[in-house]
């Protein structure tokens, strides 16, 4: 209950801030993208992981409120990027799956992305497969609504959730993120290479890109390669990143 507490607190804004994770394309050789990862600098008990967070906002619905300040200040931060020219070309945004179902969520993305100012193309929302089970068509419905402001929408942790192909083939969706747990072994697995090679047929097949996540070393990207996923994002390449920091690295990506 503490932690709860504290999180109403926190909710406005004050004690959070954003950590930037940046996606590649080894074929390229540029920065694609990052992605906006909430922190919780909290007065006591230091930094506090969303992974424990986040399941307590959503139990609350404290969600909503701590949802809209990651969209706003990403999207914020990404119009201060495109005005100092740095080379970003887009940022990505956690969506849990009760934000996803909450009945203002289209109208306030558009509202965040207009006020900012920004190009929608330039905004890519992520959504877990758990956000869209149960009715489908509801589903389709707010996919739709937000692929017409102009977003960009990726499945985050592509692979370990429950979308059939009948449903994959519905959604207006412009990537899949393969999940970590396919590029932790696939050095020395014998089955998950070509489970990633089959990810990255279907996505071609069906018009996505792809991008792994969770690469932590070259080997493991030599692999990914192989399977002709060229878009990376883990440690290997670096840590989600404190925005000075973040920024440093874009200045030497160029
Ligand atoms: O960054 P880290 O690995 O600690 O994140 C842990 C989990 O929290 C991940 O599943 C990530 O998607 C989620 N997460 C991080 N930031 C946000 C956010 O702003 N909104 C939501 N809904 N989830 C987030
Ligand atoms: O659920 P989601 O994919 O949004 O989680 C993203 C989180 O994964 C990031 O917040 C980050 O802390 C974590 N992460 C990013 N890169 C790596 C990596 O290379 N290895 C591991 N184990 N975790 C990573
Ligand atoms: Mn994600
Ligand atoms: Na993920």
């Amino acid at each position: 209950l503490g932690l709860e507490s504290d999180l109403r607190r926190a909710s406005g804004g004050n004690e959070f801030e954003l950590h930037f994770q940046p996606k590649i394309d080894l074929a390229a050789n540029r920065t694609i993208g990052a992605e906006a990862l909430i922190r919780w600098r909290h007065p006591v008990r230091g930094m506090v992981s969303p992974a424990e967070f986040i399941p307590l906002a959503e139990e609350t619905g404290l969600i909503w409120e701590i949802g809209a300040w990651t969209l706003i200040e990403s999207c914020r931060r990404l119009a201060d990027w495109i005005r100092r020219d740095l080379p970003i070309p887009s940022v990505s945004v956690n969506l849990s799956p009760r934000q996803f179902q909450d009945a203002r969520l289209v109208g306030f993305v558009r509202s965040v992305v207009e006020s900012a100012g920004i190009p929608a193309d330039r905004l890519e929302l992520e959504l877990t497969e758990g956000a869209m089970i149960g009715d489908i068509e509801k589903a389709v419905t707010i996919l739709n609504g937000l692929k017409d402001i102009g977003v960009r929408l990726s499945i985050d942790d592509f692979g370990t959730g429950y979308s059939s192909l009948a449903y994959l083939k519905r959604f207006p969706i412009d990537t899949l993120k393969i999940d970590r747990s396919f590029v932790r072994d696939i050095v020395k697995s014998t089955t998950d290479p070509a489970i990633v090679g089959t990810i990255v047929n279907l996505a071609e097949s069906l018009g996505f890109d792809t991008i792994a996540e969770g690469v932590e070393t070259q080997e493991q990207a030599d692999m990914l390669r192989q399977q002709r996923c060229t878009r990376i994002q883990g440690y290997l390449i670096s840590r989600p990143l404190p925005i000075d920091q973040f920024e440093t690295f874009l200045g030497n990506s160029v």
